[in-house]
């Protein structure tokens, strides 16, 4: 399987609030690091580097506002006179009244953020077009006649929405391929999120449409992040309504209630006859993942893959979540190997 990775992620090292204090963020570029080393240990295939993509390639499932903030929001903030990371602080919550852009960088941060897990600084625009060129070069490699591919994306992508970062996320890679992918001819798209957390981002910009169906397997949001999107009963509209399909776990999940939702989600995905199928692959799955709640073992990741292959779709597999970072690598090849057979 061909892996699309780019040095570049290291462009972006960002910090988070956790227990009262600024600390090193676990979204760091060791993940990315590990996941390459269990690549080329597992001969997995070829590791080449992006192609360059245009911006416009990001407008679509995100808003042309949006991108041109991410692309200028560190100059402004520098501008301020401030050298340390950018994080917002004020939202435009329910109750307050306007909708309006903020014209100085701290509004637009605030306005263009769902949370403070996203900041910026003076790489991330370059590691962000990075990670979302990798998903749009896999996707390529598709549409070109590939089986599968393997878009070794940092920073992550699901969480971002058609107009906001957040949950260590700023462009949403699996959404961007999916655009592209359809540019490239396919009539219609299964994403299929693996990741502990829910694709919120990927349900808000695929949620009226009935060509791209999202299926998503996470942590209840009752009691798990992002809190504010996942419940079941969120289904899509107009025509989009019956092809969003969230499946929401408890905390403590193992494996036989996982595969039981797997098993609903393959249904859905042969249902709505794809073309291609994208799956955004997150290791925080695993019982040891330090921000997670579900129990899935080793032995585990090997069993997704194997059925995820029983699809028999062209698949792109875009790296998510993961922060158990020794073992981030194993869990992720371990489902690209379980997909070709090979564990
Ligand atoms: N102290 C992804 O897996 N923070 N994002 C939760 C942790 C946000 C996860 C609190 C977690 C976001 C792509
Ligand atoms: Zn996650």
């Amino acid at each position: 399987m061909l892996t699309i990775y780019s040095s570049d992620h290291r462009l972006h090292q960002g910090v988070e609030l956790k227990d009262g204090a600024v600390s090193e963020s676990f979204e760091k570029p060791a993940r990315a690091e590990a996941v390459l080393r269990h690549v080329k240990a597992a001969q997995i295939g070829d590791v080449v580097s992006p192609t360059s993509y245009e911006r416009h390639q990001y407008v679509g499932p995100h808003s042309a506002r949006y991108v041109n903030f991410l692309a200028t929001a560190w100059d402004e903030w520098k501008a301020t006179g401030r050298t340390c990371q950018a994080l917002p602080l004020v939202w435009p919550v329910r109750g307050l009244p306007s909708r309006a852009m903020p014209q100085d960088v701290d509004g637009q941060l605030g306005f263009f953020s769902m949370d403070a897990g996203s900041p910026i600084n003076a790489g991330t625009w370059d590691a962000i077009c990075s990670s979302a060129n990798s998903a749009l070069t896999g996707i390529d490699a598709l549409s070109d006649g590939m089986r599968a591919a393997f878009a070794l994306c940092r920073p992550p992508g699901h969480h971002a929405g058609h107009e906001y970062m957040g949950g260590y996320c700023y462009l949403n890679n699996a959404a961007i391929a999916a655009y592209r992918c359809i540019e490239r001819g396919a009539q219609r798209v299964a994403i299929l999120d693996i990741d502990f957390h829910h694709g919120n981002g990927t349900q808000e910009i695929f949620y009226e449409r009935n060509d791209v169906l999202f299926v998503s397997i996470h942590g209840d949001p009752s009691v798990s992040f992002p809190y504010f999107s996942g419940h079941a009963n969120e289904q899509g509209a107009g025509v989009g309504k019956g092809f969003n399909i969230n499946l929401p776990l408890p905390r403590g999940t193992g494996f036989d209630r996982y595969e039981t939702a797997l098993q609903h989600a393959s249904v859905a995905i042969a249902l709505h006859k794809a073309d291609a199928l994208i799956v955004s692959l997150g290791g925080d799955t695993f019982e040891g993942d330090p921000i997670s709640h579900f129990r899935l073992r080793t032995t585990d990741f090997p069993r997704i893959g194997r059925f995820l292959a029983t699809f028999n779709l062209p698949t792109l597999f875009v790296m998510e979540g993961g922060y158990m970072v020794d073992e981030i690598g194993n869990y992720a090849v371990n489902v690209l190997l379980g997909f070709e057979g090979r564990a």
